[in-house]
């Protein structure tokens, strides 16, 4: 790859780094005060830390490590940016990178002690709100690089099938930009004119539903582009091929119809919203399980065409023929065997009843520990360890790759203890986002106790995995040997079979996907509107 396309994914990913090196330390320290271990200097308060950790690792390291990947994938396989895509691209990185100092500068002053999901009446400094436009204008940028960057290659391809991953790239960005629509809607009309003082008051329950209407889709723009991975790269890796390109691509539009009308999912124990409407977006909820239904049918048909043709017999013979020793496969496939309980989870969330009990409680900090933080996070890892030493012009030697195998599987261990301590005291009641409460000593509160402690032992282990990690990518950086590390791109099983056209036609998916929110939103968020209850003023607790 070239050396200024390299410098521009790299840019991205040292941001990537830096991000998930302060939020672990501060995700590390929660563990630590909430089992009462330590207490934390006057300087800082728990829900501070909380809102950095959650800002740094959920929308920082994730963003920009998806943005340098999709620019890697793109030009991998359409070959390098012209100037002006470059210069798009590095304007937003600009103003994300600015957008993200601002908004960390901003909470850790105190200023700023929302969470990440910056739930009103919360109320924080002008400059934090501002700071997540910047980061949200900036991804734009980025996005109409990458969005031009297809379109201009598929003008010189006329009638080809465009590559698989950057199909799959122009899909994910397909869905953030429709996501962002609510997000940028209730910064820009709500919590800007609110913090600055322009208007008293904030109508919560529509402040809410904006940000969900954005805050579940941006669940699955941190998914695909592991999916990415696991579709097109890991069949390489382990030397097979990819079962099926039609289906990929239709997974991917699956999830740009089905994932932004949903997003009542997370405000079923909300009031302001008729249970007709929750209960539609809750059918919905249950569509968009079936792109990931499809994905685990794709892989596991690849893995096992992939053992039986290396000489796997039996039911489950072909497992061992796989290259367990080989960080690149091994990390991502955990992810994959993690996904599997972490889904469950969010069937069982997104189920109404069972959601009455889950909601609020440390569960849901487990669901997504597992989602986020274990499947697409070890993911992500194992993307790594080959697309840092790519673009650096490095190998990553045995060595290091075992190493990188004994990093990925104690994150592994570590997330398992730590978010199975957080679902079983999510169940005894145990609340999320809260420092320390045991109910005046009630008996099932105190049980909590052991479970925080199981925590904090699991936070441990993570942070002594992320320490390697950050040093793993720094030698890969700067260090490992000279050489020419691969960037892993699949083939087809049949090479002979074209997809069907439609799946190209992006007015259609993106047609339907409209009329399915205007279904699922419409009339609810009119609702809101009209017999909202009074606005709230803003409250500034720590
Ligand atoms: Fe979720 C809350 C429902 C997926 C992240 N979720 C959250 C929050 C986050 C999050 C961050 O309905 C908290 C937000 C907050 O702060 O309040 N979630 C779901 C559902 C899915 C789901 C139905 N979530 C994710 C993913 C996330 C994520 C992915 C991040 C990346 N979630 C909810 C609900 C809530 C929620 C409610 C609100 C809870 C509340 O009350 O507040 C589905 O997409 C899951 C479908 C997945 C599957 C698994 C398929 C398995 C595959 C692996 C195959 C394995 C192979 C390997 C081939 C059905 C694809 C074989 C290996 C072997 C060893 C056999
Ligand atoms: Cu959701």
């Amino acid at each position: 790859m070239n050396k200024l396309d390299s410098r521009l994914s790299m840019a991205h990913f040292y941001i990537a780094f830096t991000a998930i090196a302060i939020g672990g330390l501060f995700g590390l320290l929660q563990t630590l005060v909430r089992s009462e271990m330590i207490t934390l200097p006057s300087s800082l308060n728990y829900y501070q830390i909380l809102t950095a950790h959650g800002v740094l690792m959920a929308i920082v390291f994730t963003t920009f490590f998806i943005f340098g990947f999709l620019y890697a994938s793109v030009v991998r396989t359409t070959g390098e940016l012209s100037c002006g895509k470059r210069r798009a691209a590095w304007i937003g990185f600009w103003m994300m990178t600015v957008g993200m100092v601002l908004g960390v500068i901003i909470i850790m002053l105190g200023e700023a002690t929302v969470l990440y999901t910056f739930y009103a009446p919360l109320e924080a400094h002008p400059l934090f709100y501002i700071a997540l436009a910047l980061i949200i204008v900036g991804t734009y940028f980025g996005s109409f690089a990458i969005i031009k960057q297809y379109n201009d290659w598929r003008k010189q391809h006329k009638g080809e099938k465009s590559p698989l991953i950057v199909f799959m790239a122009v899909a994910t960005l397909v869905l953030w930009l429709i996501a962002t629509i609510g997000v940028v809607a209730t910064v820009v009309l709500q919590f800007i004119p609110w913090s600055i003082g322009w208007v008293d008051e904030i109508n919560i329950a529509l402040s809410r539903t904006l940000f969900w209407y954005f805050g579940h889709p941006l669940v699955y723009f941190w998914l695909l582009p592991a999916y990415m991975a696991w579709y097109v790269i890991v069949p390489k890796i382990i030397g097979g091929k990819i079962f099926s390109d039609s289906l990929a691509r239709l997974a991917f539009l699956l999830f740009i119809l089905f994932s932004i009308p949903v997003g009542f999912h997370h405000q079923l124990l909300e009031p302001g919203i008729s249970h007709e409407w929750k209960f539609i977006q809750v059918v919905l909820t249950f569509a968009v399980i079936i792109p990931s239904l499809m994905t685990a049918f794709a892989l596991f048909a690849t893995f096992e065409m992939r053992g039986r043709s290396l000489g796997g017999k039996g039911l489950f013979g072909w497992v061992k023929k796989l290259p367990w020793k080989d960080v690149r496969f091994l990390a991502p496939f955990m992810g994959m065997a993690i996904f599997i309980p972490a889904g469950a989870g969010g069937i069982i969330n997104a189920s109404n009843q069972m959601n009455q009990v889950v909601h609020n409680t440390i569960w849901v900090t487990g669901h997504f520990h597992l989602t986020i933080g274990a499947t697409v996070a070890l993911t992500f890892f194992g993307i790594s360890y080959w697309l840092i030493p790519h673009l650096k012009g490095r190998v990553l030697t045995k060595q290091l790759n075992g190493l990188a195998i004994y990093q990925s599987v104690l994150w592994v261990v570590g997330m398992l203890i730590m978010s199975g301590a957080m679902h079983f005291s999510g169940l005894l009641g145990n609340p999320r986002r809260t420092q320390v409460t045991t109910y005046f000593d009630h008996s099932v509160a105190t049980s909590w106790g052991a479970y925080e402690t199981a925590m904090a032992v699991g936070g441990s282990l993570l942070f002594i995995s992320l320490i390697l990690y950050l040093t793993l990518m720094i030698n890969l950086s700067f260090f490992a040997p000279k050489g020419q590390e691969e960037f892993p791109i699949g083939e087809e099983a049949d090479e002979s079979i074209q997809p069907p056209a439609i799946l190209e036609n992006w007015k259609v998916w993106i047609g339907i996907a409209f009329a399915l929110i205007l279904f699922a939103y419409t009339i609810p968020i009119i609702d809101i509107i009209q017999n909202a209850p009074p606005g709230s003023k803003g409250f500034k607790f720590w």
